[in-house]
């Protein structure tokens, strides 16, 4: 959902994503039930916008964006944004974001005081929810991550995308090449490994195998099943044990640098204990299990579940939360990857708090729909105001 703020100097619009795969211990996004929209409707949530919120920020100092956040959290009262909807809040701690930048003749990563423009995971093969291809593992991603500017790692990640697309059908049928939620392609592969091949094939037919590495979301609380504490993956049951000597092998057999979500929502011990056994050659990214969350993260942290932390603003509710957690994350020399959700807007605020933040990297989909590509036209946009590149390169990856 949308939200527009206006101020005697400027304005600001912004909207909030959904996500398919939301954790449990996100912020609440609030959908009107019933019938209309098939209940998802947000009449409840805009209403909120302009009447409650609207009435306590009127002449409220736009530039002050801590306390706007800290003014919302109060009028919701509740741990998780139920009683306004996360969906207001984040739509509209964004859209004053959005605003100050506009007063000041500034983009919003300028006021966020970085510019360092991430290197982009792509997600180029959908599964688990984002997709009906029967595939465990919810995201395959290219992670273009030796290129000296954004725009030639986006150029290779392109080029990569449309190689694959020419693969499956080649090997599954033009009909298979349709696309899930992200963007990524959807094809009805059998394995994990054959998933993992289909994108280093593309890989090599263009040219970039020592550039171009692999990153995955498994997602894993979409395959966990909590009665038998077991994991349903590529047709197998597998223990939290088994799951973890998976993923060791897979990153034996191929280029993968960075995994989220290994593991279900509530695993801090399976994560730590996977992190370690990857030390050094793979990124540990918590998602699901964080919610960038302080305090989830702060109990992450003590566990040595992660290395870096996935940031989505909506998980949490406001700015200005999303950035303690990341705050948090840099005093522990944590890495940080800004994200998009699978129900994305036009927005593209993402693009612009990654480069603000300056962590080096950001995940948002395929180079493909428009959702997507907004995210990635705004880093070219910022690449070019910003005189020296400023790119990332790998250097953001915490192993
Ligand atoms: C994730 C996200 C974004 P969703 O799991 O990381 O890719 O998916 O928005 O469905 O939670
Ligand atoms: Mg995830």
């Amino acid at each position: 959902m949308q939200a527009d703020v206006y101020t005697a100097r400027g304005n600001g619009r912004a909207s909030s994503p959904s996500g398919a795969s939301t954790g449990v211990h996100e912020a609440l996004e609030l959908r009107d039930g019933g019938k209309k929209w098939g209940g998802k409707g947000v009449s409840k949530a805009v209403a909120n916008v302009n009447g409650k919120i609207a009435r306590a920020l009127a002449g409220f100092d736009v530039s002050d964006q801590q306390g706007i956040d800290a003014l919302l959290c109060g009028l919701d009262g509740t741990e998780n944004k139920s009683r306004l909807g996360a969906n207001a809040t984040t739509a509209v701690s964004l859209a004053c974001a959005q605003c100050a930048a506009n007063e000041r003749g500034v983009g919003l990563y300028r006021l966020l005081g970085g510019k360092k423009i991430p290197a982009p995971m792509l997600n180029v093969l959908n599964g688990g929810k984002h997709a009906g291809n029967g595939v465990s593992i919810q995201e395959f991603m290219i992670f273009p991550l030796y290129f000296p500017t954004f725009s030639e790692s986006l150029r290779a990640g392109s080029e990569i995308y449309h190689s694959l697309r020419g693969i499956i059908a080649e090997k599954y049928g033009a009909q298979a090449t349709g696309v899930g939620d992200e963007g990524g392609f959807a094809p009805p592969c059998r394995s994990t490994d054959d998933a993992l091949a289909l994108l280093e094939r593309a890989i090599g037919e263009c040219g970039y195998q020592k550039k171009v590495l692999l990153a995955m979301d498994a997602a894993a609380t979409s395959f966990y099943d909590a009665k038998s504490a077991s994991y349903k993956v590529d047709g197998k049951r597998l223990s939290a044990g088994e799951l973890s000597d998976f993923y060791v092998s897979l990153a034996k057999s191929h280029p993968i640098i960075s995994l989220e979500d290994p593991f279900c929502e509530e695993a801090f011990q399976d994560f730590a204990a996977l992190r370690a056994r990857l030390a050094g050659r793979v990124q540990l990214v918590a998602d699901d299990l964080t919610v960038t969350n302080v305090e989830r993260l702060a109990k992450a942290i003590e566990c040595g579940s992660l290395s870096s932390l996935l940031l989505k603003v909506n998980q949490v509710g406001t700015l200005s939360e999303a950035i303690s957690a990341a705050v948090l994350c840099r005093r522990n020399h944590l890495g940080v990857v800004v994200s998009h959700r699978s129900g994305e807007t036009e927005d593209a605020s993402i693009a612009d708090i990654a480069v603000g933040l300056g962590f080096g990297q950001i995940k948002a989909g395929a180079p493909c729909r428009a959702e997507r590509t907004a995210k990635y036209n705004r880093l070219l946009q910022i690449e070019e105001e910003l005189p020296s590149g400023g790119f990332a390169r790998a250097s953001g990856i915490v192993l």
